[in-house]
């Protein structure tokens, strides 16, 4: 049986329009999703976007427009610059959808049942930025939310609360016992302070329905909604099919790998696991935190008017430059700039000049030389080992989600293959009556580019395919079998040189 790999994004929030922050994250996503395809596991790819909440309820009716159809509006933009930049997820799930919606209700009553929910008075401050209870100590010198740079709202209000205490001693020794479990490190040991901190308790699972009316109604309570917090997790489990395809759940459950923001750490590595411990669910293999994007060296915000669209970016660079910038640009763990200058820099430096080049003068050589067909040459010895060992190399880093390094690894191959070809000059060779060696240099660098497709699918999808084609390849990428990608190149393959691969980009304005 097929191995299976589960991974998820955080779902966003349809308040306003996706930006090239979450494009990355959904990115990520479907990297692991297309790497682990290729290496041949069952993979269920889950996004999606969350629609309750005061910040959507307020968005809406800033539009004059109710908040179901405003959340139909969003959540179609969300999809489609997802169909542009090419994510090739499972399911994307809402949760308005009313399966979610009756899953919840569930998992509330069972958390209810096993008396880790019960009634409170929560008097204090609440971030409808951040969906979140907020401390005065957090607060900035102006009384802001240092996040929103807006003021809290003042709660007095009857809610239930979950017993987050209860779990606190198993959330330490999971986080500690399992030191892969979130990554990067940094994080975890952020994490596990904040389990250490005594005012860190049980939190209000619910708001009252007088003060917010877009949620999931409490069962058998209804003057009271779902903490869109509850409501937006549990989406892991409703996506994939709990409460509703049985079958499916058990097979993909628990996720291999949540995707998140730095911003929400603290929501997916203390309350979800403590919510899935007090649900008796097993609890999820990985979370990885990454860095936040700033254009052009400033936070994205609406105000400052550089939200940038992903699918305008797409129309104008199309989606693969877009997603091999997005992660050769920066390490995933860490803040990261989107530079128009250096976008323009790195895609054609790599993408056009570096690879595209490379394929396109080989396959002309191939042409003249060799009739159009992988001539019957040796692998050069030299170049063998770094060539076999890449596959290692990204596997190693992609298990970190090192995507920048992986990128690089296959970059330097790329360049290897590149300096090989200048200092061996197969056209001279075969000039001066050495076609054995001629030969030997242009199926050396031919299955390097067969190599390069297969490693950088996953970043760069429609690019990879484009190559494999060119290379005479008649198969998808999307369903090759992992077992077939290792053997050589065939000789005698007639190749397809139809032109630059990727053309070069000449604007540079914003
Ligand atoms: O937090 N760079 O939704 P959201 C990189 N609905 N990532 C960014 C970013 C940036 N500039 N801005 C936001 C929510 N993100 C909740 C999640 S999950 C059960 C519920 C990331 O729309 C952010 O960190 O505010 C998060 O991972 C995702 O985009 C959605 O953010």
């Amino acid at each position: 049986m097929k191995p299976k790999y589960y991974v998820t994004t955080a779902i966003d929030y349809v308040n306003a329009a996706p930006h090239i922050g979450h494009a990355l994250e959904k990115i990520a996503a479907d990297i692991f999703a297309r790497y682990y395809r290729l290496k041949g596991h069952d993979v269920f790819f889950l996004t999606g976007v969350d629609e309750h909440g005061s910040k959507v309820e307020k968005a809406a009716k800033a539009k004059g427009l109710e908040p179901q159809a405003f959340c139909d509006e969003m959540a179609a933009k969300f999809q489609d610059a997802w169909k542009q930049l090419n994510l090739s997820y499972n399911r994307f799930i809402r949760t308005t959808d009313e399966k979610h919606c009756s899953a919840v209700q569930e998992l509330f009553q069972i958390m209810e049942k096993k008396g880790d929910i019960y009634k409170n008075t929560y008097k204090g401050l609440y971030c409808e930025g951040c969906e979140d209870f907020v401390r005065e100590r957090d607060l900035d010198e102006d009384g802001n939310c240092p996040n929103h740079k807006q003021p809290p709202i003042m709660c007095l209000e009857e809610n239930y609360f979950f017993k987050l205490t209860k779990y606190k001693d198993k959330l330490r020794k999971w986080l500690t016992d399992n030191p892969d479990v979130l990554i990067p490190d940094g994080r975890r040991k952020e994490v596990l302070n904040q389990l250490d901190d005594e005012e860190f308790g049980d939190f209000s699972v619910t708001r009252a329905r007088s003060s917010l009316s877009w949620g999931i109604p409490v069962p058998n309570s209804p003057d009271q909604v779902i903490y869109v917090w509850i409501d937006a997790l549990s989406n892991y489990l409703t996506g994939v099919g709990y409460g509703d395809n049985k079958e499916q759940f058990e097979k993909f459950w628990p996720a291999d790998l949540h995707l998140i923001g730095k911003d929400i750490t603290k929501f997916h590595a203390i309350y979800w696991p403590a919510m899935l411990m007090a649900a008796d669910l097993p609890l999820p293999k990985r979370i990885s935190v990454h860095g936040f994007l700033t254009v052009e060296g400033q936070k994205i915000s609406k105000s400052l008017g550089n939200v940038i669209d992903p699918k305008q970016l797409v129309e104008r660079f199309g989606a693969d430059a877009v997603r091999f910038y997005l992660f050769a640009a920066a390490p995933f763990d860490k803040d990261g700039d989107f530079s128009h200058e250096d976008f323009l820099n790195k895609v054609n430096s790599e993408l056009a000049n570096n690879l595209g080049n490379l394929l396109n003068r080989t396959l002309t050589l191939v042409g003249r030389n060799c009739d159009g067909k992988v001539p019957d040459g040796q692998f050069e010895n030299n170049l063998r080992e770094e060539s076999n060992e890449i596959h290692a190399v990204v596997e190693k880093h992609m298990r970190q989600c090192e995507f920048a390094k992986a990128i690089e690894a296959i970059f330097a191959l790329v360049d290897q293959a590149n300096k090989y070809m200048n200092d061996e000059k197969p056209w001279t060779l075969f000039k001066e009556g050495n076609a054995a060696q001629g030969k030997t240099v242009l199926y050396t660098v031919l299955d390097i580019l067969r190599r390069t497709a297969i490693e950088i699918y996953p970043f760069t999808p429609a690019l990879a395919q484009t190559i494999w084609y060119q290379l005479g390849f008649d198969d998808k990428l999307d369903e090759l079998k992992a077992e077939g990608a290792w053997d050589l190149i065939p000789a005698g393959q007639a190749v397809r040189n139809e032109g630059p691969i990727f053309k070069r980009i000449e604007e540079v304005t914003a």
